[in-house]
């Protein structure tokens, strides 16, 4: 006989669980109490939000599932931002919640939410287990459901009373078989006869790469179609890696913030095949104008996400790798040299506009920071960003090749993620160089966490690119609103005190010649190390497309003010 709250850990030790992230509390007690007798190392958090973060940031960098445990009510509520976070980007973890005990359900007892009710809409699955013997056969499923298909998160809501009891519990190692729910897909083979087709037609072809490539390991595939093609790669915010940066295919980023000659090409692309993404709308823009001339292969596990926003010509259900596999058996080899012409004329001056490119005026600019941790660490680093315009400069200045080394919330666009996601990151990637990149506004959101770093005795390197603002609110304010920068100064601590009163090292960078030192001072300690890079404070993230405007109608950097600070007559 076990007791329920024994067969939780016995339950997560069979599924190979070896670190979860939780916060105690009265309704998850007994499991606390019974957690001391398994072998896995529960990291404290300083806020429920924190402990699903990092579950996904874990899931993220290894591609298994990631625990976050909390208890009821507000501890359940907490974990909220994160399940949401976990959701729209199709991350695999799994929370377990503890409940008021059975009886007192519908009672408002004290720490009472029905948190199954509010995650109804943002879990891939969730659960009310009321009694013991439910648990184990009940977290089987959620594991199951969280890495299956499309992964996504679970959440498990256990009484506190079913923790309590006792019953029998045997692990099961029976393949779990839920009706009605059918995760796996295989492309058909008619349709992809006439992706092939398509294929084999086009003239001026884009591969997109998405999130789904990164999950699915098919960088290796996709490469080799690319190659075999001659087609040009895009990638996506979240499928950024899963096709190498460096790769002479490689276009870099599509979208609001990608470049602007990779959004024009997709406006005149005759054929693009779309690989494990769904057609955001941060990365269409406009639906009415989007790629018209371009017929469209979609490549996707889940079958809900054809036709919801673009409607394609050809629907390849299926896993990403085993549906290149499958390509790769039939596709010919092409040159396509005119639409590289085209695509290298495209390119034009967007060299000239970059910043990166311009000489020292003594300004620090955020994107200084990024192309510089790119070259320190040579582009091995896992990178871990926040929300805003920090995290569209680490996308277009750090040059990821490897496909996990870069977590970032993309679809719910979460601040405040990443100091969490990078901690979860760690206990995945115990041996790699993590790098936060986070903007002074969201770090703020999450700092607590350091406190969890400095417990722990956790190594992550935390780049603060500190502009007093807000920033990418800033950004749209100044563009959209008439400079009227209502509710978006802010007034900082001074982080290296803060990282000081944490018992961690922090440090200040103020000019471009000093990243270098800070850099390699910060990878020489041992424990975390808080950097405040004071960047240029009303620089704007260029190109971007306006919200909802066409695709290949993007606001550039003004090249009058580029020619100005190259000394050039402009
Ligand atoms: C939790 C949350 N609240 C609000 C927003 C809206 N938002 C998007 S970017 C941004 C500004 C981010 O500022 P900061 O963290 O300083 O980064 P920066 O843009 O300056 O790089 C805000 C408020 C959000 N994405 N997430």
């Amino acid at each position: 006989m076990k007791t329920g709250a024994q067969i939780i850990w016995e339950a997560l030790v069979h599924e190979g669980v070896d670190v979860v992230f939780g916060y105690p509390g009265g309704a998850i007690m007994p499991a606390y109490d019974a957690m001391l007798q398994y072998p896995v190392r529960h990291v404290l958090v300083r806020h429920e939000q924190g402990a699903a973060h990092m579950a996904d940031g874990y899931a993220r960098a290894s591609g298994r599932v990631g625990v976050a445990i909390a208890t009821s009510g507000p501890g359940a509520t907490n974990l909220v931002t994160g399940i949401a976070t976990a959701m729209l980007d199709s991350s695999p973890i799994v929370c377990i919640t503890g409940q008021v005990a059975a009886p007192l359900i519908g009672s408002d007892a004290f720490q009472e939410t029905d948190v199954t009710g509010v995650t109804l809409p943002i879990t891939k699955h969730n659960y009310l287990v009321t009694h013991p013997e439910e648990i184990g056969p009940t977290l089987r499923e959620a594991f199951f459901i969280a890495r299956s298909g499309r992964p996504g998160p679970v959440l498990v809501d256990i009484t506190k009373d079913a923790q309590q009891k006792s019953c029998d519990y045997v692990p099961s190692d029976a393949p779990v078989k839920l009706r009605g729910y059918r995760p796996e897909h295989r492309a058909e083979a008619r349709d992809l006869e006439r992706a092939l087709e398509l294929l084999g037609h086009a003239e001026r072809p884009i591969l997109f790469c998405g999130h789904g490539v990164v999950k699915a390991g098919a960088g290796g595939l996709v490469k080799e179609l690319a190659e075999r093609l001659q087609a040009p790669v895009a990638s996506t915010l979240l499928g950024l890696g899963g096709f190498p940066a460096t790769h002479p295919l490689a276009m870099g980023m599509m979208g609001m913030h990608g470049e602007a000659w990779v959004n024009q090409a997709i406006q005149e692309a005759d054929l693009i095949v779309a690989l494990g993404m769904r057609f955001d709308d941060r990365v269409t823009g406009n639906l009415k104008t989007y790629a018209p001339r371009a017929r469209k292969i979609h490549v996707e596990i889940d079958p809900s996400e054809i036709g919801k926003n673009v409607k394609v010509d050809v629907a390849l259900v299926g896993d990403v790798k085993e549906t290149v596999t499958a390509l790769l058996a039939g596709a010919q080899p092409g040159r396509r040299d005119a639409w590289h012409a085209r695509l290298a004329t495209l390119r034009g001056d967007t060299a000239v506009r970059d910043i990166v490119h311009l000489p020292d005026d003594g300004h620090l600019y955020a994107a200084h920071v990024m192309h510089d941790l790119y070259r320190l660490t040579e582009g091995r680093a896992l990178v871990v960003t926040d929300v805003g315009q920090h995290q569209m400069w680490e996308a277009q200045y750090y040059k990821h090749d490897h496909a996990r080394k870069l977590i970032t919330s993309g679809g719910l666009g979460t601040m405040g993620f990443a100091l969490p996601a990078a901690i979860g990151a760690r206990f995945a990637m115990p041996d790699d160089e993590i790098w936060v990149i986070c903007g002074d506004g969201g770090f703020q959101m999450t700092s607590s966490e350091l406190s969890t770093c400095a417990q722990e005795g956790l190594k992550v390197n935390v780049a603060i690119i500190n502009n007093g603002y807000l920033g990418m609110v800033r950004q749209w304010q100044e563009f959209f609103y008439g400079k009227r920068y209502a509710a978006t100064p802010l007034k900082n601590p001074d982080f290296v005190k803060l990282a000081d009163a944490h018992g961690l090292v922090g440090l200040r960078v103020t000019k471009r010649a000093d990243i270098p030192g800070a850099v390699a001072a910060a990878r020489a300690e041992k424990g975390t190390v808080v950097v405040d890079f004071r960047v240029e404070q009303e620089d704007s993230v260029y190109p971007m497309v306006p919200a909802g405007a066409d695709l290949g109608n993007m606001i550039r950097r003004p090249l009058n003010s580029v020619l100005a600070e190259q000394g050039d007559d402009p």
